[in-house]
């Protein structure tokens, strides 16, 4: 059959099951847009297109499925690279297709040629410019294997104007099946030795990561952790593929993680790593890191072992095949002196909500008692609020905590949540920003107001940039500069611009009412949450020293 090169590239995201894409027009993709018109895949138009690739990748990390966004040449597709880096750094599924000037053009500083493919080398897992529309098929179909197989990234296509109008000869592809993950025999061997290690452990723990969510390994993660009664650290990626409510969860692990779980790696003996690639936000100092420990590494990525911490036992594969045989070899057991330690350090940490005014930790102790059952996703933005939502929402699902944590992108969290809720419209999905960051994408509220997605997005106003005045009071000695944000914007307003209802709160009262009336309502809603531009986040640890060398804040 011949069609279009557009029409065939829709054909071929039928084909991979795509029912949304997020993106933004221009000249050089028109042909796309127009092959659209007419199929069933639905198109989300964004504000930006920074907004479309966090969208593609909250839609991605919210589903498991590939989050798909389109940009059209020069400044189209170089809007996309913030969202496709966040993409990347975090191991998540996108595809992007950018359209290009057309073949005959290209090399000649054309109007809006960008050389996007040689600009995304470096944060895409693989990118492509396809110069011959009889490729142009296969490329999409090889493109969205390499976004989700193994170690899942980022793809970028670019289709120049020309191959988009050309007629191309398309034939459906041919139904393929998935062959299953083999374990070859070296890695039984070393989930043998693993199995010892394991059970000879005095004071084991588990910190899992983001490629345990990615594998939906959960079910094999907590197995694992109930059969030896093994504590469970989570760095800031991994949240979700334990039970927060567990009894072995130890919570948040890392530069601002909770002193039950950087306590608890400080003083294993052999640390589990399942899906971590133990980045320097985990490790803090990584000479004295592991030291003294068995490293078990659990990774997908061959590449990541012995990459920034030296494991005696790596095993690569799928995660859950690993941990299936992992399980089948280990015998019961259980420390109860190390489950002692562990139980004195939480309760010498319960957290302090009671403190009578409005603070981040409260709001989200309060949130996470508001939803407690309910089928919620959290996306929240970069900065003071990540970390305290991280450490005290009460994440217990895989694919329920969506958080930029490798690019750390301010601007991540508004978009990446509206994506996440066209991808699960059966869940209610929990913006959280800060001001700073909420400034930068706060646009895509026009977003969710046209698509009437019932986004509820709180807003952690604390008038700063709260994580530079924190850094500045701790390693700059006060001197505070280009951190507080003089109080001109009144964001009830700015929301109530597109038409979304929002309430503000500075009291606990009013924020658990505004709270319980935005999850009653089926539509958008903001919610803005005053609190002490000096409130700080605690605990906190030096990057680059000991997570259990806290900082008296
Ligand atoms: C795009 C981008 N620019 C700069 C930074 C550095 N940065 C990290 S946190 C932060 C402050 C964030 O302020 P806000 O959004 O208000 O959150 P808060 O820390 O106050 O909760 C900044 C500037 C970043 N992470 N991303
Ligand atoms: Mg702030």
């Amino acid at each position: 059959m011949k069609i279009s090169g557009a029409r065939a590239i829709v054909a071929c995201l039928q084909e991979q099951g795509v029912d949304t894409v997020f993106g933004y027009p221009g000249g050089t993709i028109l042909p796309l847009y127009d092959a659209l018109c007419d199929s069933p895949v639905r198109h989300i138009l964004t504000v930006h297109e920074q907004g479309a690739a966090h969208a593609a990748d909250g839609y991605a990390r919210a589903s498991g499925r590939v989050g798909v966004c389109i940009a059209t040449s020069g400044p189209g597709a170089t809007n996309l690279v913030t969202g496709l880096a966040a993409a990347f750094m975090d191991s998540i599924p996108v595809v992007a297709i950018t359209g290009q000037v057309p073949t005959t053009l290209i090399g000649r500083d054309a109007f809006q040629e960008i050389d996007i493919t040689g600009m995304t080398m470096a944060i895409t897992k693989h990118n492509f410019l396809v110069k011959d529309p009889a490729k142009l098929a296969d490329t999409i179909r090889y493109a969205f294997r390499i976004a989700r197989s193994g170690r899942p990234g980022p793809v970028l296509i670019d289709v120049p104007r020309d191959v988009q109008t050309s007629d191309v000869f398309f034939e459906p592809a041919p139904a393929t099946e998935k062959v299953p993950w083999a374990i070859p025999g070296q890695v039984l061997s070393r989930i043998g030795a693993a199995a010892n290690a394991i059970s000879a452990a005095q004071r084991p723990v588990i910190i899992i990561g983001g490629g345990a969510v990615s594998a939906e390994a959960h079910e094999q993660v907590r197995a694992l952790a109930e059969k030896l009664n093994i504590p469970v650290v989570s760095t800031l990626m991994g949240l979700g593929s334990f039970p927060a409510s567990h009894p072995l969860f130890l919570g948040l692990t890392g530069l601002h993680g909770l002193k039950p779980a950087n306590n608890a790696v400080c003083e294993a003996d052999v640390i589990i790593a399942i899906g971590s690639r133990f980045s320097d936000r985990i490790t803090g100092d990584r000479a004295s890191y592991a030291a003294g420990k068995i490293v078990i590494h659990i990774d997908v990525d061959p590449a990541e072992i012995d990459k920034n911490v030296a494991a005696h036992i790596g095993l690569t594969g799928d995660m859950k095949t690993i941990l299936g045989f992992l399980l089948e070899r280990l015998g019961a057991g259980g420390d109860a002196a190390w489950g002692a330690s562990i139980k004195q350090w939480q309760l010498e940490h319960d957290a302090e909500y009671a403190t009578g005014h409005l603070t981040a930790p409260w709001i989200f102790n309060q949130i996470a008692e508001q939803t407690a059952g309910l089928p919620c996703i959290f996306a929240t933005d970069v900065g003071q609020h990540q970390m305290w939502a991280a450490q005290h929402l009460k994440i217990e699902k895989p694919r329920t905590w969506i958080t930029s944590g490798g690019l750390g992108a301010m601007g991540f969290g508004l978009p990446a949540a509206l994506g996440a809720q066209l991808a699960e419209p059966g869940k209610r999905v929990i913006a959280i920003a800060g001001d700073g960051g909420f400034k930068m994408t706060g646009a895509e509220l026009f977003t969710i107001a046209s698509y009437k997605l019932p986004v509820i997005t709180v807003i952690i106003n604390n008038r700063g940039l709260g994580m530079i005045r924190q850094l500045q009071q701790v390693f700059f000695d006060k001197r505070y500069t280009a951190c507080d944000l003089p109080p001109i914007v009144d964001f009830t307003l700015f929301a109530a611009a597109f038409g979304v209802h929002a309430v503000a709160a500075s009291s606990w009262q009013e924020f658990a009412q505004a709270f319980a009336t935005a999850l009653a309502s089926p539509n958008p809603e903001v919610i803005v949450a005053n609190i002490a531009p000096e409130d700080m986040v605690s605990p906190m640890t030096p990057s680059g020293g000991a997570i259990n060398a806290y900082i008296d804040i």
